[in-house]
């Protein structure tokens, strides 16, 4: 499939580049480095070579979601969107854009927010889980009453946001410790942002705005596998729940989830099967994936064709309201 749109899709800039290289091996650190910086090279061949037309770019994590100085997080997400904006300004057609926001200071992140999609005409926000704020150890999770206006400001926008993983402060998580392989994108991304999306639907957040849609990664950071359990046990008893509905309903209602960096037909078949080839994108995760890897699984995996081209780019269309 060569007309493909790709919405985990990452860039760096000079101030956040570093938050990535723990994660690469220093062989391929080189590599790395120069894709995240990079906009017209590697990343368009890439994107020409494996079919993606379109790639949705955010910035790298946590980046300003880890810079604990409101101040600082406030200029680097405004240079993070600037960056961007000019790409995709160059690249009307290939590249869109996921504003990064300082959610350290609520205000600022819903003006920053108005300021991407009305003047630089990006899709959204995307958001690298929790926010240090103050201090390294201190932590907010956006289901707290001071992110309500930032919410009903974002959700008055009618975009939707991306809900990207970090990693939890190993200093508040002790079972990581010492267990460094488990950390990351081996399994806890996938713990941390499965946590920080259900705080969201628990609490309430898509009762005030039924029409707020939220785009999860790595095939749904498990909850499409476990989305039975979840509410079969709440049935049980609900234990002060802060929301109206079940949390599967927030799943199949407001969120919207991506292939990226899982691609695998059997946990591809099981969320078709749980929430609806309506509600899942291709994504890659581009640089820290491959595009080989991704659309040399996609474009071969036994699905209907219909399914292949709504999951692979007619979704996103509708979703972004892309011509
Ligand atoms: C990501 O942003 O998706 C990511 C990282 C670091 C390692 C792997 C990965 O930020 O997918
Ligand atoms: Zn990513």
């Amino acid at each position: 499939m060569n007309d493909k749109i790709a919405l985990e899709e990452h860039f760096a800039i000079e101030e956040t580049l570093a938050d990535s290289q723990v994660y690469a091996r220093p062989e391929v650190w080189e590599t790395l480095r120069s894709n995240l910086i990079d906009f017209e090279q590697q990343r368009l061949e890439q994107m020409d070579r494996w079919g993606t037309a379109y790639s949705v770019l955010s910035l790298n994590s946590p980046a300003v979601q880890g810079i604990p100085d409101r101040a600082r997080a406030v200029e680097v997400s405004k240079r993070a969107n600037d960056v961007l904006a000019e790409q995709v300004q160059r690249h009307p057609s290939r590249f869109g854009g996921f504003a990064a926001l300082p959610m350290q200071d609520p205000d600022a992140a819903a003006r920053e927010l108005e300021r991407c999609v009305r003047e630089l005409g990006f899709h959204g926000f995307l958001v690298n889980g929790f926010s240090q704020v103050g201090d390294a150890e201190t932590v907010m999770y956006y289901d707290a009453p001071q992110f309500d206006d930032f919410w009903a400001a974002a959700a008055s926008l009618q975009k939707p946001f991306y809900m990207h993983p970090r990693d939890p402060l190993l200093s508040r998580e002790p079972i990581y410790q010492d267990n460094p392989w488990l950390t990351g994108p081996t399994w806890a991304f996938a713990a941390e942002t499965s946590m920080h999306a259900l705080r969201l639907m628990s609490n309430g957040l898509f009762d005030r705005h039924p029409k707020l849609q939220m785009i999860l990664g790595h095939f749904g950071e498990g909850l499409p596998f476990n989305i039975w359990r979840i509410d079969h046990i709440l049935r049980k008893g609900r234990r002060g729940m802060r929301c109206e509905k079940e949390v599967g309903d927030y799943l199949r209602n407001n969120t919207y989830i991506t292939t990226s960096g899982n691609f695998r037909t059997p946990t591809l078949l099981s969320t078709m099967l749980e929430v609806g080839s309506d509600r899942i994108l291709y994504s890659v995760d581009y640089p820290f994936e491959k595009h080989e890897d991704a659309a040399g699984w996609f474009d071969r995996c036994e699905i209907s064709e219909s399914d292949r081209r709504k999951i692979g780019r007619d979704n996103a269309r509708r979703l972004f309201g892309l011509e």
